[in-house]
Formats: structure tokens, sequence, C-alpha cells
């Protein structure tokens, strides 16, 4: 189930682990303290003094812990060893739809990356393409290259759209909210999803190629977490095995950010 709990002070400290500056962004009529997202306010200690002063142009990434959506920015930014400032977005409460974030994400949605140049790029899988190219977790050859953007679009269709959402109703309470015929057809694509990967990692350790890529970051994030939404994973002896390769993975992070961090995570989003 959820990882270990933390409260909202932990948040800050978790993310001023990988931020490098205190976050903040302008909205048209007032400025807005990112950090104060979840109903805090951080202090300025003599190491966010520090870290103000550090350069501007870095990779700015628009965040919200329990996301795992973002979670899979997150790790490729670990795993690649690049310094990034988080700016957490109080999507609950509105952030994401006020005009200086829409002009990062029209979607309102995070993730999103800011890039050194300052120009902007949203959708998870399109941020994790971004960030691999050139790398390991990105093949250069031209099919596995499509292999690897045609599990990307599988992970939104297949894996976000049925696991992502029921899991996210479920932590947060929603569930018994929502429509019965809309979550039993969800329930029923979840399960089809896991049973279709538990029979493609039957015969290779990763998703393309049998090499870890982005194509498995960005499944795992919502796929390892089905237990959330109830879903045994009982029956799929090779995805369970393969998320325990995932998780070997040097560099790999453990991180699972509770929606309960969020007092405002109950709300209905905006
Ligand atoms: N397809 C998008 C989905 C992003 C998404 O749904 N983000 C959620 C958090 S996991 C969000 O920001 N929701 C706020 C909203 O819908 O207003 C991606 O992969 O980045």
């Amino acid at each position: 189930m959820q990882g270990q709990p933390a409260n909202a002070l932990q948040v800050v400290r978790l993310q001023s682990a990988v931020s490098l500056q205190t976050p903040h962004f302008r909205t048209g009529a007032r400025r807005i303290d990112a950090s104060a997202g979840f109903g805090y306010r951080r202090r300025a200690t003599a190491a966010t003094l520090q870290a103000r002063q550090r350069p501007a142009r870095m990779l700015k990434l628009y965040d919200y812990l329990p996301s795992r959506n973002a979670w899979k920015v997150r790790q490729l930014l670990h795993h690649l060893g690049l310094p990034y400032q988080a700016i957490p977005v109080s999507i609950f409460e509105g952030e994401g739809r006020q005009p200086a974030f829409l002009r990062v994400n029209p979607s309102g949605k995070v993730p999103a990356l800011g890039l050194e140049d300052g120009r902007t790029l949203a959708e998870s899988n399109a941020i994790l393409a971004y960030l691999a190219d050139g790398s390991d977790y990105l093949p250069a050859d031209r099919y596995l290259r499509a292999k690897v953007h045609q599990w990307l679009s599988f992970e939104q269709e297949q894996v976000e759209m049925s696991i992502g959402s029921l899991r996210y109703w479920t932590l947060t309470g929603k569930l018994p909210h929502r429509d019965a015929t809309l979550v039993a057809g969800k329930r029923k694509a979840a399960l089809r999803t896991l049973a279709l990967l538990d029979d493609e990692l039957a015969t290779r350790l990763f998703i393309v190629d049998g090499r870890y890529s982005i194509a498995d970051i960005s499944i795992f994030a919502y796929a390892s977490r089905a237990e959330d939404a109830g879903l045994s994973l009982a029956a799929y002896p090779h995805f369970r095995a393969w998320l325990e390769r995932v998780q070997s993975q040097p560099g790999f992070l453990p991180e699972v950010h509770p929606y309960s961090i969020d007092p405002h995570s109950g709300n209905e989003l905006p």
C-alpha cells in the first residue's frame, strides 16, 4: 500500500532534498509561494537562503508529491543525476488553473518541466522522452525508439486510465461517489492490462528489447500500485518479477507519497 506516511513538514524536507531553490511562481495578481501549497509556509533557513542565490537557469519540475505521473519524472531525473528546482503545485486548491501555471501547461496538470532556456514541456511521457534523449533510457535505434513510444502510449491509454484512476479514487475516498458502471469498466480494463503485461513480461526482462528504459519507468508508476486500488497481483507472476527487477535498478526511487500529506486531496479537482 502507500509508502511511509509523511506530514507537511516532511514534504518540505523531501522537496528540499531535491529542489535547489525556494519555489514560487507569479500569477496575474499575486505571487504564490508554492511551498504554501499544502497550507504550510517554509521559513527561510540558512540552507534556503543559500539555495536562493544559486543560478536560476535550472530545470524546473512543477510537481505534486502524491502524483505518480510526477514520480516518473523525478525517477528519471534521479537516474540521470540532473539537478532541478521542484515547484509544488497544489492541484486540489486550484493552483494548476491559475493563469501563471496555465502558461506552463495549458491543461493545468502536473508534471510539467521548465527548461533551462525558459521553454516548457508537459505530459509526463513527453518529458521522459525529452530528458532520456541520448541516454541509456531511450534506445538510439529507430524501431526500438518507436517501440518505447508504443508502450508510452499504452501507459497513458490503458494503465493510467484504468489503474491510475481507480487508485486515485480509492485513496482519496472518491470511489463511492463514482458511477458504478464506470468503476466496473475501469476495473475490467485494469485486470486486462495487468494480464497483458504479465503475458508480455513472460518472455523478456523489460518492456522493450529486454532493456530497462523509460517505458518501464512510465508503466511502473501506476501499474506497480495496482494493489492500492484493490487489484490483486497474485495471478501475474511475470509482472511481479518485473516489478522486482525495476525496483532493483541502480538509483531506483522508492518514494510513494500518500495523498494524506495533502489536506485538500479529498476535494474534487477544479
Ligand atoms: N497525461 C498527463 C496526466 C497528468 C495528470 O493527470 N496529472 C494530475 C496529477 S497525477 C493533475 O495534475 N491533475 C490536476 C487536474 O486535473 O486539474 C501526464 O501524463 O502528465
